[in-house]
């Protein structure tokens, strides 16, 4: 029988950047993000011979390093607290793959939302958060829509880190967020990597990233509960600027930034001294995310679309929760 599921990408307005334990994936810090809208990753699974993996039309290697690292590895960890058959699983993802929008976040909420189904595992949001958790930590935070904290949680089996909801997908229906596809090729360094080599060799990453993290998080959800937009605006993109300097800071130094990126925030930064609000974010990729509301979309599409180097927008606003789907992919 198969099963499948949909959810949606989300980003992190408050990042997530250094795992406490890589085998759990359990992090640093704790991290928030709102889902969204149309960024979508669509999975089918149903039980087979033998495990195997299709992503975006692609028939994956079981021998590679990345379905080892991914996939096997997920499945591993699932196994060890649900039975869960040999599967096929089937998934394709609306936007680029791994080039910093969240797709393993979107894919891993999916597999875990339609394994839940086609497994009877009867699983509550939190237990479906933790699932989705073994295979990426962003994926976490995919199970619900809206507004969601992944709490980084304290234990050392990672029971308690797990999604938190700030505010369900309606609560703010005048958030927009843009975002900037610079460059659709996969990152040079993946983050997982990037994460542990910030911890091993950034010398700034206690100092600038871990000591002001989570007061990031409490302050961007006070944010959004006030509908304090300039706040959460602010704290988000210092937030971010934060993040890539220990990327920068690392040996070697991990570089997200080109030329189309510097462009577009830099204009962000002079079109909002000028009266129209917008703030970025960026994430493991070239990809610039612009947050704002939607009386000032149209101005910063018009003043977006006359920039160079922009291969695509996507317009999105705030993404619902993970959720069962009968259109099966085959
Ligand atoms: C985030 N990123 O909070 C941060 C910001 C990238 C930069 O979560 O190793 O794919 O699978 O837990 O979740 C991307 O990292 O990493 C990420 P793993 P993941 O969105």
């Amino acid at each position: 029988m198969k099963v499948s599921a949909i959810a949606n990408a989300n980003i992190a307005l408050a990042k997530y950047w250094g795992k406490r334990d890589a085998n759990l994936i359990l992090p640093c810090n704790s991290s928030l993000s709102v889902a969204l809208s149309d960024l979508i990753a669509h999975t089918t699974v149903m039980p087979d011979k033998k495990d195997s993996f299709n992503l975006n039309g692609e028939e994956q290697n079981p021998a590679s390093k990345a379905y080892q690292e991914y996939i096997a590895s997920f499945l591993a960890k699932a196994r060890r607290v649900y039975s869960v058959p040999p599967l096929r699983i089937i998934s394709q993802n609306n936007f680029p793959t791994a080039a910093g929008l969240a797709s393993s976040a979107a894919g891993f909420a999916a597999l875990a939302v339609a394994i839940n189904t086609a497994c009877k595992l009867s699983l509550d949001t939190k237990e479906l958060s933790i699932l989705s958790r073994f295979g990426s930590g962003s994926a976490t935070r995919s199970i619900l829509g809206g507004f969601n904290i992944w709490q980084k949680g304290e234990k050392i089996d990672g029971s308690d880190s797990h999604i938190v909801n700030v505010a369900k997908q309606d609560f703010w229906p005048e958030f927009r967020i843009i975002a900037c596809i610079t460059d659709t090729s996969k990152k040079a360094f993946a983050s997982r990597a990037g994460m542990a080599q910030t911890i091993k060799t950034c010398p700034i990453y206690e100092s600038a990233w871990l000591s002001t993290a989570d007061q990031d998080v409490d302050t961007i959800q006070k944010a959004i509960l006030d509908k304090d937009f300039s706040l959460l605006g602010k704290t988000a993109e210092q937030n971010a600027l934060k993040m890539h300097a220990t990327m920068l800071s690392t040996t070697p130094p991990i570089n997200y930034w080109n030329e189309a990126t510097k462009e577009i925030t830099s204009n962000i930064v002079e079109w909002r001294e000028s009266g129209l609000e917008s703030y970025f974010t960026m994430d493991a990729g070239p990809q610039v995310k612009i947050i704002c509301l939607e009386e000032n979309l149209s101005l910063l599409e018009q003043k977006l679309s006359a920039l160079n180097y922009i291969e695509r927008l996507y317009i999105t606003s705030v993404g619902s929760a993970a959720r069962i789907t009968e259109e099966h992919l085959s």
